[in-house]
């Protein structure tokens, strides 16, 4: 991930070397960066309790809770020192993929999660295409069962190919991207929800909705 940068003039955070025209200065390196943002997204996707935090039934848990779980109390905690609520709020507003809400002084993950969390959400009815990054050894059993959630609480897609194929990299194997048609999905029965920047939730996709598989 790029640096995060601050601007002396106006206080606020930026990836740019210039702003209010004059030079910013280094405020968290690209490497902390994404160990951080990884790291919690993990704690508030997946393991709160690990730190010994509780999230709201909608997914929130005070900035200064986490942070001070995090240097208190996670298994890795020497490395974790430097951690600081400004470095959390930085990284949530600048998140490339909208990862991270900030509401008043808590903080949530926007999707991903595996544990139980109810987040109101409106339907969207605008998307058309969406996209789905994901190994080629999985596509027998998705062309077969269509897209689970699997350990996560919905399968996700994407409006952004190369976001996909960012994702389907992760999985090992070769590369491919199934493109869903988002109509069919709604007809299907299916609501899709959208959730941080161009990540778009949804409890099942059936086989049908699938209309193509792009070998990346
Ligand atoms: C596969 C990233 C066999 C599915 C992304 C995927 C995402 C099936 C894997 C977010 C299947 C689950 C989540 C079936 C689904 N048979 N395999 N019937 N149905 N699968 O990690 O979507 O960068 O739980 O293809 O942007 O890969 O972390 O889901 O490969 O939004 O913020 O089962 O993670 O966001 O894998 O990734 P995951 P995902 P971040």
């Amino acid at each position: 991930m790029k640096d995060i940068r601050k601007c002396e003039i106006c206080g606020c955070f930026a990836e740019e070397l210039y702003h209010c025209g004059k030079k910013t200065t280094l405020f968290l390196d690209g490497r902390r960066r994404l160990k951080l943002s990884k790291l919690i997204s993990g704690l508030l996707r997946h393991y709160p309790e690990q730190i010994g935090i509780k999230l709201s039934e909608d997914g929130y848990v005070s900035i200064s809770d986490l942070v001070r779980g995090i240097r208190e109390r996670w298994k890795n905690k020497h490395l974790y020192q430097w951690v600081s609520e400004e470095h959390i709020i930085a990284l949530a507003q600048l998140d490339p993929k909208g990862r991270f809400e900030i509401r008043g002084n808590r903080i949530r993950a926007s999707y991903g999660h595996s544990i139980q969390v109810s987040v109101e959400r409106e339907p969207d009815r605008e998307v058309k295409i969406l996209y789905h990054g994901t190994s080629e050894s999985f596509i027998e059993s998705i062309m077969k069962e269509g897209l689970k959630p699997m350990k996560r609480q919905w399968v996700h897609l994407t409006s952004n190919f190369d976001d996909a194929v960012d994702v389907g990299k992760r999985k090992g194997g070769r590369t491919v991207v199934l493109v869903i048609n988002a109509e069919k999905l709604r007809k299907s029965g299916m609501e899709i929800y959208k959730a941080g920047k161009n990540v778009y939730l949804v409890k099942r996709v059936l086989p049908n909705c699938i209309e193509k598989v792009i070998r990346v």
